[in-house]
């Protein structure tokens, strides 16, 4: 039996993997051979061809004949005049504007490329984003204001282990990278210290030699702390500052406001544990800090994001090797997905839509007039939060998420969602969010088609077709390509992956994530190519920054950055925090892994993660039925009483729809540079679920 070598479907550590054919779909085997997971794989992963045969995922088009009727299946030719009608009658009732486009970090670069060429060329709207906005665009905001470039790690895993000392910062790869854990453990094994933040002792706290514990949302003031203690204790790297950074007076003024005291006041992390951590790391020869959701999905996320990579900066920690700041991307194609063009202000390269240049650039690609492009649109919550409303987004196209479950203030989205004149979902399987829609379009899976993935590494990939799709279902590219030809714009949308990724490169060519030498068979070849990679001599940049930072003048630019509270604190009617994150059993809004029997028996549901203290101020037994509220819903779960978590702070897992929505209480409060929102900190109130008795 042939077997094809590919990628995980699910997160951006993109393992490795060998499929082997079977009558209906595939089975995964190791792949040793590929260097990141050496043939390891999370159980998200061994299980992916779960969703594959017929039986488990929609294999024809749906339809609704009108607003609150039953979904029926249909034909293709229907399904999409019914879309091209959808979206070309909003725009005529409406102007152009009032179409949007949601895109995902889980798709292939090429359909993130042709869904922003379709948004800009054929929609000619401004509103497209992405679920991405959710994921990591705090820290893009923060790595291009520091170092002029947005790549998650500017080095390779590989460097990890060689490092001296790594803060990982609101990371659990435990849970969420379980294959990546080995790295940590390889750093301790060579005499590295590994330091983590997070509010929750998790298991990868567990492996930590030093674990801080801060209150959600305190992290900016965590790390301007350390950074007043290396000013403090004479631990700066002057020579570095002075010759390869910017803009250190002013954070160093900055700092001088953390004082450690007032630090252990606002994050309860006692100064003595402060001091430890700031000596490990500055003792270090050389260094990393890694974020990851926690520091970043905040309403403070990029400047929190900043005081991060202040620390890397005054210790002389960035910018050569085995050191610097970077961030663990989430999906799939999380970096790959921001860089082609899905962003409201992005287009493909990494180019800034408003770059006259850029703008050119792309349009002679395109074969448009650079005038016809349109400017930036809303980011992801205010486009959902537009939708339906005068002067807002009235059809949408929505393809790779599921933000009935997965956006902040979700019940809200829902009511928004509902209030559109027309909807169109493409997706494998009929998620919350298909379940709304006028159309939805059956796509065809990771194994069954080709397509590119950039890692969190910065590193493209290829991954390969495995098995030919079920009758019935069809490609996204292939539903762009149809639905440019059905909206009058007949040429430019091939749905061949490899013809859209030579259109990339060129599309790309110049740009800060430059893939012109890149093509399909130099990535079979090489295990991949790490971006910028501007020709086909080129061999890639696998290390960034090693003799300039990417910003005009070569310096990375310090932040002078200070702390401020979360858009919402507790109070005396949401007396506690919630925080909200993942189990490793489930991933995302959970539309794939919730359809794997093996993975739901591994996690059935949602629940409360609470201190002992506080259950027993609160009179609650493990497993009781609870109540949380905040001021923007309620969700009901059972409690899970834990000493690893702070008593102040309650944990909820944002992987289910339904009763057991996290999202039902999260706070939609807006990053001002990112649009992040602040998924990691609301106020709540816990109480046992009425009618709960004992
Ligand atoms: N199993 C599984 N794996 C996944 C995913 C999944 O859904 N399931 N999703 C993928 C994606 S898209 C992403 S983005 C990544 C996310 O990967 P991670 O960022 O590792 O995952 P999270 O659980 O969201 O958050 C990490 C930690 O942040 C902590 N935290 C909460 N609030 C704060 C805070 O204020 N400060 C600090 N310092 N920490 C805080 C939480 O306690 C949690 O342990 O995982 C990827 N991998
Ligand atoms: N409370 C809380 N909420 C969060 C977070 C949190 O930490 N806390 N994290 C946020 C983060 S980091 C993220 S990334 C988002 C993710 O949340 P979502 O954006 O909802 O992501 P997924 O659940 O991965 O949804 C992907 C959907 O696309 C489908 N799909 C997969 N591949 C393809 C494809 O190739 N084509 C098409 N057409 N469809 C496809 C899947 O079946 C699924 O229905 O959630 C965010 N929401
Ligand atoms: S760690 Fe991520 S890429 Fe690897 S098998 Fe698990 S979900 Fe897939
Ligand atoms: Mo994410």
């Amino acid at each position: 039996m042939t077997t094809t070598d590919t990628h995980c479907p699910y997160c951006s550590l993109q393992c490795g993997m060998r499929l082997r054919p079977t009558g209906e779909g595939a089975e995964v085997l190791e792949r040793p051979d590929f260097p990141v997971n050496l043939g390891a794989l999370c159980g998200k992963g061994r299980t992916a061809g779960a969703l594959l045969p017929p039986g488990a995922r929609l294999t024809a088009p749906l339809v609704r004949d009108r607003r609150g009727g039953e979904l029926r299946e249909a034909g293709w030719d229907e399904a999409l005049d019914r879309v091209a009608a959808g979206l070309a009658g909003a725009a005529e009732r409406y102007g152009r504007d009032a179409v949007g486009v949601f895109g995902g970090g889980g798709l292939t670069n090429e359909k993130a490329y042709l869904l922003g060429k379709f948004a800009r060329v054929v929609l000619r709207t401004p509103n497209i984003d992405y679920n991405g906005r959710f994921c990591m665009s705090s820290a893009a905001a923060a790595h291009r204001r520091a170092f002029g470039i947005d790549r998650g790690l500017p080095f390779p895993l590989e460097d990890i282990p060689r490092t001296g000392c790594v803060i990982l910062v609101g990371a659990n790869p435990a849970e969420t990278m379980p294959p990546a854990l080995r790295f940590f453990r390889e750093l301790r094994e060579n005499g590295g210290t590994l330091i983590v933040v997070d509010p929750r002792r998790t298991r990868t706290a567990e492996q930590a030699d030093l674990h801080l514990q801060p209150l959600p949302g305190s992290d900016l003031a965590l790390a301007m702390g350390l950074l007043h203690l290396i000013v403090a204790d004479g631990h700066l790297d002057e020579e570095f500052i002075a010759r390869r950074t910017t803009g250190f007076g002013e954070a160093r003024a900055a700092a001088m406001a953390h004082w450690p005291e007032r630090v252990e006041l606002l994050t309860g992390v006692p100064v003595a544990r402060l001091r430890a951590a700031a000596e490990m790391f500055a003792g270090a020869p050389e260094g990393m800090v890694l974020t990851a959701r926690g520091p970043e999905q905040q309403s403070k996320g990029t400047d929190t994001v900043s005081a991060w990579i202040n620390l890397c900066l005054a210790t002389g920690k960035a910018g050569r090797p085995l050191s610097g700041y970077g961030c663990l991307t989430g999906q799939g194609n999380g970096q790959g997905g921001r860089e082609h063009g899905q962003k409201a202000d992005q287009l493909p390269g990494y180019r800034s839509i408003e770059d006259p240049v850029a703008r050119t650039h792309v349009a002679s690609v395109w074969g448009v007039d650079p005038a016809e492009l349109p400017g930036p649109g809303r980011s992801a919550y205010e486009l959902l939060d537009c939708m339906g409303q005068e002067g807002g987004v009235r059809a949408l196209l929505l393809m790779g998420s599921n933000p009935v479950v997965s956006a902040p203030r979700a019940a809200h989205v829902t009511r928004r969602l509902e209030a559109l004149d027309f909807l169109a979902v493409g997706d494998p399987v009929l998620s919350e969010t298909a379940r709304l829609a006028d159309v939805v379009l059956p796509s065809t899976q990771w194994a069954e088609e080709t397509g590119t993935l950039t890692s969190l590494e910065g590193r493209v990939l290829l991954r390969r077709k495995a098995v030919d799709a079920p009758p019935g279902v069809r490609s996204d590219l292939r539903v762009l390509h149809e639905l440019a030809d059905r909206l009058g714009v007949p040429k430019g949308f091939p749905h061949d992956p490899e013809e859209v990724f030579e259109e990339l490169r060129q599309a790309s060519a110049g740009g800060p994530a430059d893939y012109a030498g890149i093509s399909y068979a130099r990535i079979g070849a090489e295990d991949g190519v790490f971006w910028p990679c501007p020709d086909e001599a080129h061999p890639g940049t696998p290390r960034l920054f090693l003799d300039r930072f990417a910003t005009p003048d070569g310096r990375a630019r310090f932040a002078a950055v200070t702390h401020r509270p979360a858009a919402e604190e507790p109070d005396a009617d949401f007396p506690l925090f919630l925080t909200t994150g993942r189990v490793v059993s489930q991933y995302q809004s959970g539309a794939q892994t919730r359809r794997v029997p093996e993975l739901n028996r591994a996690a059935p549901g949602p629940f409360v993660e609470l201190h002992p203290v506080l259950a027993r101020r609160l009179g609650v037994a493990e497993g009781e039925l609870l109540t949380v509220s905040s001021r923007r819903g309620q969700a009901l779960a059972p409690a899970r009483v834990t000493d690893t978590i702070r008593p102040d702070t309650v944990f909820m897992p944002f992987h289910w729809g339904g009763a057991g929505r996290a999202n039902s209480l999260t706070n939609p409060a807006l990053d001002p540079t990112s649009g992040m929102p602040e998924f990691k900190i609301c106020a709540v109130r816990v109480e046992r679920a009425a009618g709960a008795d004992r």
